[in-house]
Protein backbone atom coordinates (compact mmCIF):
# COMPACT_ATOMS: atom_id res chain seq x y z
CA UNK A 1 0.00 0.00 0.00
CA UNK A 2 1.69 3.64 -0.92
CA UNK A 3 1.97 6.11 1.98
CA UNK A 4 -0.79 8.07 -0.46
CA UNK A 5 -3.77 5.36 0.03
CA UNK A 6 -3.19 4.95 3.53
CA UNK A 7 -5.97 6.67 5.17
CA UNK A 8 -5.14 9.10 8.07
CA UNK A 9 -7.33 10.04 10.95
CA UNK A 10 -6.87 13.23 11.50
CA UNK A 11 -8.39 14.17 15.14
CA UNK A 12 -11.89 15.76 14.80
CA UNK A 13 -12.94 16.15 18.67
CA UNK A 14 -9.94 17.27 20.98
CA UNK A 15 -9.53 16.49 24.62
CA UNK A 16 -9.37 19.02 27.00
CA UNK A 17 -6.52 19.01 29.00
CA UNK A 18 -7.94 19.65 32.11
CA UNK A 19 -9.60 16.30 31.61
CA UNK A 20 -11.75 14.89 33.33
CA UNK A 21 -13.14 18.10 34.32
CA UNK A 22 -15.63 16.77 36.90
CA UNK A 23 -15.85 13.45 39.26
CA UNK A 24 -17.48 12.46 42.78
CA UNK A 25 -13.99 14.25 44.47
CA UNK A 26 -15.75 17.34 43.33
CA UNK A 27 -19.06 16.87 44.82
CA UNK A 28 -20.61 18.82 47.59
CA UNK A 29 -22.20 15.15 49.15
CA UNK A 30 -21.07 11.85 49.18
CA UNK A 31 -21.82 9.98 46.00
CA UNK A 32 -20.30 7.29 43.87
CA UNK A 33 -20.06 8.69 40.69
CA UNK A 34 -20.51 11.05 38.48
CA UNK A 35 -20.85 10.61 34.63
CA UNK A 36 -23.16 11.43 31.37
CA UNK A 37 -24.70 15.30 31.56
CA UNK A 38 -26.82 16.96 29.44
CA UNK A 39 -25.59 20.73 28.58
CA UNK A 40 -26.97 23.87 27.94
CA UNK A 41 -25.87 27.27 27.58
CA UNK A 42 -28.05 29.59 29.57
CA UNK A 43 -29.10 33.39 29.21
CA UNK A 44 -26.51 34.63 30.69
CA UNK A 45 -23.85 32.32 28.31
CA UNK A 46 -22.43 30.31 30.96
CA UNK A 47 -23.09 26.74 30.78
CA UNK A 48 -25.04 24.14 32.61
CA UNK A 49 -24.23 20.36 32.82
CA UNK A 50 -27.61 17.92 34.47
CA UNK A 51 -25.13 15.54 35.54
CA UNK A 52 -26.07 11.99 36.23
CA UNK A 53 -25.22 11.47 39.64
CA UNK A 54 -24.85 7.84 41.05
CA UNK A 55 -25.29 7.47 45.00
CA UNK A 56 -23.91 4.85 46.56
CA UNK A 57 -26.92 2.81 46.51
CA UNK A 58 -25.94 2.18 43.01
CA UNK A 59 -29.20 4.46 42.14
CA UNK A 60 -29.40 7.84 39.74
CA UNK A 61 -30.59 11.38 40.04
CA UNK A 62 -29.79 14.67 38.49
CA UNK A 63 -27.73 17.53 39.97
CA UNK A 64 -26.31 20.73 38.07
CA UNK A 65 -23.17 22.58 37.89
CA UNK A 66 -22.60 25.52 36.13
CA UNK A 67 -19.52 27.54 35.20
CA UNK A 68 -18.87 30.96 33.22
CA UNK A 69 -16.21 29.31 30.83
CA UNK A 70 -18.03 25.86 30.36
CA UNK A 71 -14.34 24.21 32.02
CA UNK A 72 -13.89 25.04 35.28
CA UNK A 73 -14.98 26.70 38.54
CA UNK A 74 -18.13 24.77 38.74
CA UNK A 75 -20.82 25.82 40.71
CA UNK A 76 -22.24 22.37 41.89
CA UNK A 77 -25.90 22.39 43.49
CA UNK A 78 -25.43 21.19 47.56
CA UNK A 79 -28.30 18.87 46.96
CA UNK A 80 -29.83 16.86 44.09
CA UNK A 81 -31.07 19.00 41.68
CA UNK A 82 -33.61 16.35 40.27
CA UNK A 83 -34.56 13.26 42.30
CA UNK A 84 -36.30 10.28 41.33
CA UNK A 85 -40.51 10.71 42.64
CA UNK A 86 -41.52 6.80 42.45
CA UNK A 87 -44.45 7.45 44.54
CA UNK A 88 -46.19 9.73 41.64
CA UNK A 89 -44.19 8.55 38.99
CA UNK A 90 -43.06 4.71 39.58
CA UNK A 91 -41.03 4.50 36.53
CA UNK A 92 -38.68 6.24 38.59
CA UNK A 93 -37.93 3.88 41.31
CA UNK A 94 -34.87 2.24 40.46
CA UNK A 95 -33.54 6.18 39.08
CA UNK A 96 -33.20 8.54 36.59
CA UNK A 97 -29.92 8.67 33.54
CA UNK A 98 -28.59 10.24 30.88
CA UNK A 99 -30.45 13.42 30.39
CA UNK A 100 -30.25 15.17 26.92
CA UNK A 101 -31.34 18.64 26.86
CA UNK A 102 -32.88 20.78 24.28
CA UNK A 103 -34.19 24.63 24.13
CA UNK A 104 -37.42 24.99 22.63
CA UNK A 105 -37.86 28.70 21.86
CA UNK A 106 -41.92 28.37 21.05
CA UNK A 107 -41.76 27.02 24.44
CA UNK A 108 -38.94 29.15 25.81
CA UNK A 109 -38.06 26.71 28.13
CA UNK A 110 -35.83 23.43 28.29
CA UNK A 111 -36.82 20.04 27.15
CA UNK A 112 -35.30 17.56 29.46
CA UNK A 113 -35.61 13.97 28.02
CA UNK A 114 -33.99 11.15 30.19
CA UNK A 115 -33.81 7.58 30.87
CA UNK A 116 -36.51 6.38 33.66
CA UNK A 117 -35.39 2.90 35.12
CA UNK A 118 -38.72 1.29 35.89
CA UNK A 119 -39.23 -2.43 37.28
CA UNK A 120 -40.24 -3.06 33.67
CA UNK A 121 -36.84 -1.85 32.46
CA UNK A 122 -35.76 1.52 31.12
CA UNK A 123 -38.06 4.27 29.26
CA UNK A 124 -37.93 7.55 28.27
CA UNK A 125 -39.15 10.55 30.25
CA UNK A 126 -39.88 13.90 29.64
CA UNK A 127 -39.67 17.14 31.97
CA UNK A 128 -39.59 20.88 31.41
CA UNK A 129 -37.92 23.54 32.99
CA UNK A 130 -37.02 27.43 32.96
CA UNK A 131 -34.16 26.87 35.51
CA UNK A 132 -33.33 24.21 36.12
CA UNK A 133 -34.78 24.34 39.39
CA UNK A 134 -38.62 23.33 39.29
CA UNK A 135 -39.42 20.53 36.93
CA UNK A 136 -43.03 20.23 35.29
CA UNK A 137 -42.91 16.19 34.76
CA UNK A 138 -44.71 14.75 32.06
CA UNK A 139 -44.00 11.11 32.52
CA UNK A 140 -43.27 8.39 30.14
CA UNK A 141 -43.61 8.85 26.82
CA UNK A 142 -41.80 5.58 25.00
CA UNK A 143 -42.53 2.71 27.56
CA UNK A 144 -39.19 0.25 28.12
CA UNK A 145 -37.09 -0.82 26.83
CA UNK A 146 -35.98 2.61 24.98
CA UNK A 147 -33.62 5.23 26.48
CA UNK A 148 -31.19 7.52 24.23
CA UNK A 149 -33.79 10.04 23.35
CA UNK A 150 -33.48 14.13 22.69
CA UNK A 151 -35.88 16.87 21.59
CA UNK A 152 -35.49 18.56 18.10
CA UNK A 153 -35.96 22.03 19.30
CA UNK A 154 -38.41 23.32 16.31
CA UNK A 155 -41.70 21.32 15.18
CA UNK A 156 -41.59 19.71 12.28
CA UNK A 157 -44.31 19.40 9.62
CA UNK A 158 -46.20 21.08 12.60
CA UNK A 159 -44.99 18.16 15.14
CA UNK A 160 -42.43 18.06 17.63
CA UNK A 161 -40.12 15.51 16.83
CA UNK A 162 -38.54 12.75 19.48
CA UNK A 163 -35.37 10.84 19.04
CA UNK A 164 -35.03 7.42 20.52
CA UNK A 165 -33.30 3.98 20.91
CA UNK A 166 -35.93 1.03 21.59
CA UNK A 167 -34.73 -2.40 22.06
CA UNK A 168 -35.16 -5.50 20.35
CA UNK A 169 -33.74 -8.86 20.35
CA UNK A 170 -33.31 -8.04 16.50
CA UNK A 171 -30.98 -5.12 17.24
CA UNK A 172 -31.02 -1.74 19.15
CA UNK A 173 -31.83 0.99 16.51
CA UNK A 174 -32.46 4.67 16.05
CA UNK A 175 -36.10 5.75 15.92
CA UNK A 176 -37.95 9.08 15.43
CA UNK A 177 -41.87 10.14 16.78
CA UNK A 178 -43.80 13.07 16.48
CA UNK A 179 -46.24 14.41 18.83
CA UNK A 180 -48.80 17.82 18.67
CA UNK A 181 -48.28 17.87 22.34
CA UNK A 182 -44.92 16.35 23.67
CA UNK A 183 -47.42 14.21 25.23
CA UNK A 184 -49.04 12.14 22.64
CA UNK A 185 -46.28 10.23 19.77
CA UNK A 186 -46.62 8.24 16.70
CA UNK A 187 -46.04 8.27 13.44
CA UNK A 188 -42.45 6.48 14.33
CA UNK A 189 -40.13 6.14 11.69
CA UNK A 190 -37.01 4.07 11.68
CA UNK A 191 -34.44 6.88 11.70
CA UNK A 192 -30.93 4.87 11.65
CA UNK A 193 -30.13 0.86 11.69
CA UNK A 194 -27.46 -0.61 13.31
CA UNK A 195 -24.93 -2.56 10.96
CA UNK A 196 -24.50 -5.87 11.49
CA UNK A 197 -21.24 -8.30 11.40
CA UNK A 198 -17.84 -7.26 12.70
CA UNK A 199 -18.89 -3.37 12.15
CA UNK A 200 -17.94 -1.00 15.16
CA UNK A 201 -21.60 0.13 15.48
CA UNK A 202 -23.17 -3.39 14.50
CA UNK A 203 -26.37 -4.44 16.33
CA UNK A 204 -26.78 -1.40 18.72
CA UNK A 205 -26.35 2.40 18.14
CA UNK A 206 -28.05 5.08 20.25
CA UNK A 207 -28.35 9.10 19.92
CA UNK A 208 -25.44 10.72 22.10
CA UNK A 209 -26.08 14.46 22.40
CA UNK A 210 -29.35 15.73 20.82
CA UNK A 211 -28.75 16.93 16.96
CA UNK A 212 -27.61 20.01 16.06
CA UNK A 213 -29.03 22.20 13.10
CA UNK A 214 -26.82 22.88 10.55
CA UNK A 215 -27.18 24.62 7.07
CA UNK A 216 -26.05 20.94 5.60
CA UNK A 217 -28.88 19.20 7.77
CA UNK A 218 -29.57 17.77 11.52
CA UNK A 219 -25.61 16.72 12.31
CA UNK A 220 -25.97 13.51 14.57
CA UNK A 221 -23.70 12.26 16.89
CA UNK A 222 -24.61 8.59 17.79
CA UNK A 223 -22.67 5.66 20.00
CA UNK A 224 -22.47 2.55 18.27
CA UNK A 225 -21.97 -0.58 21.03
CA UNK A 226 -19.54 -3.60 20.43
CA UNK A 227 -19.52 -6.30 22.35
CA UNK A 228 -16.02 -8.10 22.86
CA UNK A 229 -15.27 -10.81 24.77
CA UNK A 230 -13.54 -8.60 27.51
CA UNK A 231 -16.62 -5.68 27.47
CA UNK A 232 -18.52 -3.63 25.35
CA UNK A 233 -17.16 -1.11 23.93
CA UNK A 234 -18.62 2.06 23.24
CA UNK A 235 -17.38 5.06 20.38
CA UNK A 236 -19.16 7.66 18.18
CA UNK A 237 -20.29 7.83 14.82
CA UNK A 238 -21.32 10.95 12.89
CA UNK A 239 -24.25 11.50 9.62
CA UNK A 240 -26.21 14.03 8.61
CA UNK A 241 -30.08 14.19 8.14
CA UNK A 242 -32.20 15.90 6.17
CA UNK A 243 -33.31 19.32 7.88
CA UNK A 244 -37.14 19.01 6.59
CA UNK A 245 -37.66 15.15 7.46
CA UNK A 246 -34.64 13.91 9.68
CA UNK A 247 -35.86 10.10 9.40
CA UNK A 248 -33.94 10.47 6.03
CA UNK A 249 -30.35 10.14 6.48
CA UNK A 250 -28.41 12.24 4.03
CA UNK A 251 -24.80 10.76 4.45
CA UNK A 252 -23.38 8.96 7.13
CA UNK A 253 -19.55 7.61 8.22
CA UNK A 254 -18.40 4.50 8.22
CA UNK A 255 -15.57 4.97 10.65
CA UNK A 256 -16.09 6.19 14.17
CA UNK A 257 -15.10 9.64 15.18
CA UNK A 258 -14.01 9.06 18.66
CA UNK A 259 -13.71 5.91 20.96
CA UNK A 260 -11.55 5.53 24.66
CA UNK A 261 -8.17 6.02 24.51
CA UNK A 262 -7.50 8.33 27.44
CA UNK A 263 -6.90 6.62 31.14
CA UNK A 264 -9.68 8.11 32.16
CA UNK A 265 -12.12 6.28 29.22
CA UNK A 266 -10.20 3.30 29.57
CA UNK A 267 -11.02 2.43 33.18
CA UNK A 268 -13.62 3.06 35.82
CA UNK A 269 -16.81 1.24 36.74
CA UNK A 270 -17.39 0.58 33.65
CA UNK A 271 -14.41 0.20 30.92
CA UNK A 272 -13.60 1.90 27.31
CA UNK A 273 -16.66 4.16 27.48
CA UNK A 274 -17.36 7.59 25.86
CA UNK A 275 -20.78 8.71 26.10
CA UNK A 276 -21.49 12.54 25.15
CA UNK A 277 -25.21 13.52 26.41
CA UNK A 278 -24.67 17.40 25.29
CA UNK A 279 -22.94 20.41 23.53
CA UNK A 280 -22.41 23.96 24.29
CA UNK A 281 -21.96 26.00 21.07
CA UNK A 282 -19.43 29.27 20.79
CA UNK A 283 -21.20 32.41 20.08
CA UNK A 284 -18.94 31.98 16.20
CA UNK A 285 -21.89 29.30 15.62
CA UNK A 286 -18.90 26.44 14.65
CA UNK A 287 -17.09 25.87 17.68
CA UNK A 288 -18.36 23.23 19.98
CA UNK A 289 -17.88 21.89 23.78
CA UNK A 290 -18.50 18.44 23.63
CA UNK A 291 -18.94 17.07 27.49
CA UNK A 292 -18.73 12.92 27.49
CA UNK A 293 -19.16 10.29 30.46
CA UNK A 294 -15.63 8.64 31.13
CA UNK A 295 -15.95 4.63 31.99
CA UNK A 296 -19.24 6.39 33.53
CA UNK A 297 -16.80 7.60 36.40
CA UNK A 298 -16.53 11.89 35.50
CA UNK A 299 -17.19 14.21 33.04
CA UNK A 300 -14.75 15.10 30.03
CA UNK A 301 -14.51 17.82 27.72
CA UNK A 302 -13.96 17.43 23.92
CA UNK A 303 -13.43 20.53 21.52
CA UNK A 304 -14.46 20.55 18.22
CA UNK A 305 -16.17 22.32 15.24
CA UNK A 306 -19.09 22.05 13.22
CA UNK A 307 -17.40 22.43 9.59
CA UNK A 308 -14.78 20.57 10.37
CA UNK A 309 -17.45 17.37 11.18
CA UNK A 310 -19.18 18.16 7.98
CA UNK A 311 -16.18 18.29 6.23
CA UNK A 312 -15.22 15.15 7.44
CA UNK A 313 -18.33 13.59 6.41
CA UNK A 314 -17.99 15.40 2.99
CA UNK A 315 -14.90 13.75 2.55
CA UNK A 316 -15.56 10.32 4.08
CA UNK A 317 -19.05 9.69 4.35
CA UNK A 318 -21.05 7.51 2.36
CA UNK A 319 -24.64 8.33 1.27
CA UNK A 320 -26.12 4.65 1.33
CA UNK A 321 -26.15 4.42 5.00
CA UNK A 322 -28.34 2.33 5.28
CA UNK A 323 -27.62 -0.70 2.70
CA UNK A 324 -24.23 -0.53 4.02
CA UNK A 325 -25.24 -3.17 6.58
CA UNK A 326 -25.81 -5.79 4.30
CA UNK A 327 -22.08 -5.44 2.72
C1 LIG B 1 -25.52 2.47 28.44
C2 LIG B 1 -26.17 3.56 29.27
C3 LIG B 1 -25.16 4.56 29.77
C4 LIG B 1 -23.85 3.97 30.22
C5 LIG B 1 -23.37 2.93 29.23
C6 LIG B 1 -22.09 2.23 29.67
O1 LIG B 1 -26.41 1.42 28.22
O2 LIG B 1 -26.82 2.96 30.35
O3 LIG B 1 -25.73 5.26 30.84
O4 LIG B 1 -22.89 4.99 30.32
O5 LIG B 1 -24.37 1.96 29.05
O6 LIG B 1 -22.28 1.59 30.91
Amino acid sequence: MSVATIIRHEPLLLRHPANPILSAKDWPYSINSVFNAGATLLADGSTLLLCRVEDRRGLSHFCAARSRNGVDNWQIDKEPTLMPSPREYPEEIWGIEDPRITFVPELQQYVVTYTSYSRGGPGVSLALTKDFRSFERYGVIMPPDDKDSALLPRRIDGCWALIHRPMTPLGSHMWISYSPDLRYWGRHRLMLEARRGAWWDANKIGLSPPPIETSRGWLVFYHGVRHTPSGCLYRLGLALFDLENPAKCLVGGDSWIFGPEADYERHGDVDDVVFPCGYTMDPDGDGLNIYYGAADCSIALARSSVRSLVDWLDANGSSERRRAQDL
